[in-house]
């Protein structure tokens, strides 16, 4: 794999995990310092390759649909393909603007390594970003070009999914593909595009130029970048990322016995309800005797709103609910899926004490206390803790 093509990136802004594939997450005070919307050279990169160098006029996405998984000689059942160039993409259906946090399953690992051994790249709490995408809806371009039916009760839509393939190059499989339940794709309160712009513009090729699936509610990985074939098909996507990782893997499943373990456990969707402390910093260092006020994030998966923050300052034995928590639904659709940005006064701050935060959200989910390990590091939203601030 080449890694010469990538792009240029604002390395400052970033704790980078590694260069090749590029995997990088902002530094929390400036995530949570550029506000709502996080600017795109500030929103953090997850790849698993090299960054293709595609261009516009030549990219085409293919549309297949799968009617069953096989013929009636017991052969996989054929796809029929219909292409897209990408100015059908950008005249042909109705061009939606949705505000959705990306974050990836991966997000606080470093919690969950510091458990027991896992596998994966050890994030901390920054592998999360806020943007606004624009592109038409996903359920649109099925209803049109694949012939999925717009009723909801219809058999179809309950039992099929829809698989996304890139391309790009990846070591663990032919390139890098996921895929979601038709249903979420088809709900018109889904909220799923094809989003060839970020933040006003032009997708960046971090971002997945010239297209990429946006799945508002779900974990980063099924909001595949570079976006090339799109299947309307009956079973999961059979690809590395949707079989072989990105699950929750049961507590007696490590290294050892990982290779027979996959089948398990479903593949992950929705993320989970979360909670980070991002101002003040573990080991930081204030000014004596001030008021300090503590910034951090929520979000809750699935389109939930965040329902109560709270901050303790004595390391979780009283709490709080935060002064400010702010929160925008979808104009159209109503659902939450950018995250909530919270802040908190603490007029007498004690250097002793340990800060901790948790969210609770509107169906009443709330986060664990403690780290609840599983091998591939996933989902890890317990209580978030900043200790050890020194004041002068
Ligand atoms: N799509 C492609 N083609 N290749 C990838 O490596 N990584 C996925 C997803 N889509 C990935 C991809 C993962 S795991 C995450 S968390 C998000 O993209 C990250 O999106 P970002 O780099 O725009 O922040
Ligand atoms: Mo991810």
């Amino acid at each position: 794999l080449d890694y010469l093509q990538d792009p240029p990136r604002i390395l400052s802004n970033y704790l980078v995990h590694a260069p090749k594939p590029f995997n990088a997450e902002p530094h929390l005070p400036l995530l949570i310092n550029s506000g709502e919307i996080t600017p795109t050279d500030v929103f953090f990169k997850r790849n698993h390759g090299p960054i293709p160098d595609i261009h516009l006029e030549d990219h085409r996405v293919y549309i297949g649909i799968q009617q069953a998984t096989q013929d009636c000689r017991g052969h996989p059942s054929r796809v029929e393909w219909k292409a897209l160039d990408m100015k059908d993409i950008m005249t042909k259906w109705p061009k939606a603007t949705i505000t959705a946090s990306l974050q990836c399953a991966g997000n606080r690992r470093e919690g969950l390594a510091q458990v027991k051994e896992v596998k994966g790249v050890i994030w901390k709490a920054g592998t999360i970003s806020n943007a606004v995408w624009s592109g038409p809806r996903l359920c649109d371009i099925l209803k049109s070009v694949a012939g999925v039916p717009d009723d909801l009760h219809h058999e179809m839509i309950r039992n099929f999914h829809v698989s996304f393939e890139a391309d790009d190059h990846v070591k663990e499989d032919a390139c890098y593909g996921s895929s979601i339940p038709l249903r979420k794709a088809m709900d018109p309160l889904g909220d799923v595009i094809l989003a060839y712009e970020m933040n006003g513009r032009p997708l960046t090729r971090d971002h997945g130029y010239p297209l990429r699936v946006i799945v508002p509610g779900y974990i980063g990985a099924r909001s595949v970048k570079f976006l090339q074939k799109i299947i309307v098909q009956p079973q999961e996507s059979t690809s590395f990322f949707q079989k072989l990782d990105y699950k929750i893997l049961p507590p007696w499943v490590d290294a050892t016995n990982v290779d027979s373990a996959w089948d398990l456990s479903p593949s992950l969707g929705e993320m989970n309800v979360q909670c980070v402390i991002c101002t003040p910093m573990e080991r930081e260092i204030i000014p004596c005797s001030k008021a300090i006020t503590v910034k951090g994030y929520a979000i809750a998966g699935g389109g939930r709103a965040i329902y109560r923050v709270e901050l303790s300052t004595d390391g979780g034995k009283t709490w709080e609910a935060v002064d400010k928590l702010e929160q925008t639904p979808d104009k159209v659709s109503g659902m939450y899926w950018a995250w909530a940005l919270w802040e908190k006064k603490v007029p007498k701050f004690n250097t002793s004490s340990q800060l901790v935060a948790r969210a609770y959200d509107s169906s009443g989910n709330m986060q664990p206390e403690f780290p609840i390990w599983n091998y591939r590091g996933v989902m890890n939203n317990s209580w978030f803790r900043v200790s050890n601030i020194t004041q002068l």
